[in-house]
């Protein structure tokens, strides 16, 4: 038995299924989950030794590939002076501007310490801000852990089929309406049907949590116009492409401004850190400034800040970062659709920047209904193929996958070669 799968059997009888996140468990892939020892640069390691290309990158976060030196180094020179005080520092204010520099959007930021804190906190105070209760979010989106949230969500939840978990009451629910992803006109039906309802619109600007999913040409422009007619609250769920998708995220690619922003994963530059942010005056209702109550112990730790002010720094101070992943994710989905076409295959692939889908299906994907069309079983079998060669992918479909710089053109070259094998594997045995 290998040490990863001792280490998961013991942690099984301690933990819910043996892991801290769901998504974790390789429950959609079969097997067991791999236990990571160390990481560097583009690749990790497990308890057994094995060295992986790595292109879930925790889930986003480590974009400038894992161990960044200039992010170690901050982090080494603040764990000098205590790790947390409770207290306001000179470091959330630098983090603070940066934010607001970086994210024209955003007037004024606050600190939480998860991109789920950062989701529930941004709806309360929507609906403070409108003295209104609804909110639209879109099926096979995901916004994190919250009540509100787990209605139709994407990512863990639907990987673990349970898109609308127990626990969440009837009321709770009633107050979360859902639309496809990209229909419009979904959107202003319930409009219509919830006259002066809604607070909010939340979205993911492009969707990681069913898969990569792009928005449609003209739908994101339409959210903003439908949100300027009724006076509702327009809510840019950026945790995954913030910082990823351009130096200000999806919303300076797409040139869309929202009302409120949240943000997560690169913000910490590895560490638990989420903020929310926005408009002035919708900021103000936040506590201690306004009613609306939201706090945290470790809110803008500061061992937490450093680390997120230098990963952020360096992205501000670097734009041929964004150069440099635009040519990554171009030349890994160019190969990708060479291989596809070489063994006859009309498989999906959706990919913006860095972030990439490929999903085991011919049909177009652009909402939930069509990411659930893939063939999960052909999945799984691709995912261990992949793993075999060395390549850790996001285990399940329904995620998207995020490239770091770390990753050289020899290595996508590898990941392509990979691809390629791993395909025409399980297509032997389909
Ligand atoms: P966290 O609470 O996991 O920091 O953030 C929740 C969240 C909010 N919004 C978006 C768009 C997100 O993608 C996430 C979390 N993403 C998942 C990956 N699909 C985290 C991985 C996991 O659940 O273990």
């Amino acid at each position: 038995m290998s040490i990863s799968q001792q280490l998961f059997e013991k942690a099984k009888t301690l933990i819910p299924g043996g892991v801290n996140s769901p998504v974790r468990a390789f429950r959609a892939v079969g097997g067991n989950p791999i236990f990571i020892k160390s990481a560097k640069g583009p690749y990790i390691y497990d308890e057994d030794g094995k060295q992986y290309i790595e292109l879930i990158n925790s889930w986003g976060p480590m974009i400038l590939g894992h161990a960044f030196e200039p992010v170690e180094e901050a982090v080494r020179e603040a764990i000098q002076h205590s790790f947390s005080f409770g207290a306001p520092t000179r470091k959330e204010v630098e983090m603070a501007e940066l934010i607001v520099d970086m994210v024209p959007s955003i007037e004024k930021v606050r600190m939480v310490n998860s991109g789920t804190e950062a989701t529930m906190a941004a709806i309360r105070v929507a609906r403070g801000f409108t003295g209104r209760d609804k909110l639209i979010k879109f099926e096979g989106c995901y916004h994190g852990h919250g009540d509100s949230f787990l209605i139709a969500a994407g990512s863990g939840a639907v990987t673990m089929g349970v898109p609308d978990s127990p626990g969440v009451t009837k009321a709770t629910a009633h107050d979360t309406l859902t639309a496809p992803y990209n229909d419009l006109r979904a959107v202003e039906k319930l409009i219509e049907n919830n006259h002066n309802q809604i607070a909010a619109i939340i979205l993911e600007p492009v969707v990681g949590n069913m898969g990569c999913v792009l928005p449609e040409p003209g739908f994101l422009e339409g959210l903003r116009d439908l949100c300027d007619q009724n006076d509702i609250l327009l809510i840019f769920d950026e945790v995954m492409t913030g910082f990823r998708l351009a130096k200000g995220g999806a919303q300076e690619r797409f040139r869309i401004r929202p009302d409120l922003t949240t943000m997560g994963k690169i913000i910490g530059g590895g560490m638990p850190v989420g903020a929310y942010g926005g408009r002035k005056e919708i900021m103000d209702m936040v506590s201690p400034a306004g009613p609306v109550y939201q706090a945290g112990t470790l809110s803008g730790n500061p061992i937490a800040m450093s680390a997120g002010l230098a990963m952020l720094r360096y992205l501000n101070e670097h734009p041929e970062v964004y150069t440099r992943l635009e040519a990554t994710g171009e030349r890994l989905t160019t190969g990708f659709q060479a291989s596809l076409q070489k063994l006859g295959l009309n498989y999906t692939i959706n990919h913006l920047g860095s972030m990439y889908t490929l999903f085991m299906t011919e049909n177009p994907v652009i909402n939930f209904t069509d990411a659930k069309s893939c063939d999960l079983t052909l999945f799984g079998s691709y995912f261990q193929a992949m793993l075999k060669r060395g390549v850790y992918l996001a285990p399940s479909q329904f995620e998207s996958l995020f490239l770091s710089v770390a990753l050289t053109d020899e290595l996508v070259d590898q990941v392509i070669q990979a691809n390629e094998e791993s395909l025409a594997e399980v297509l032997q045995t389909r």
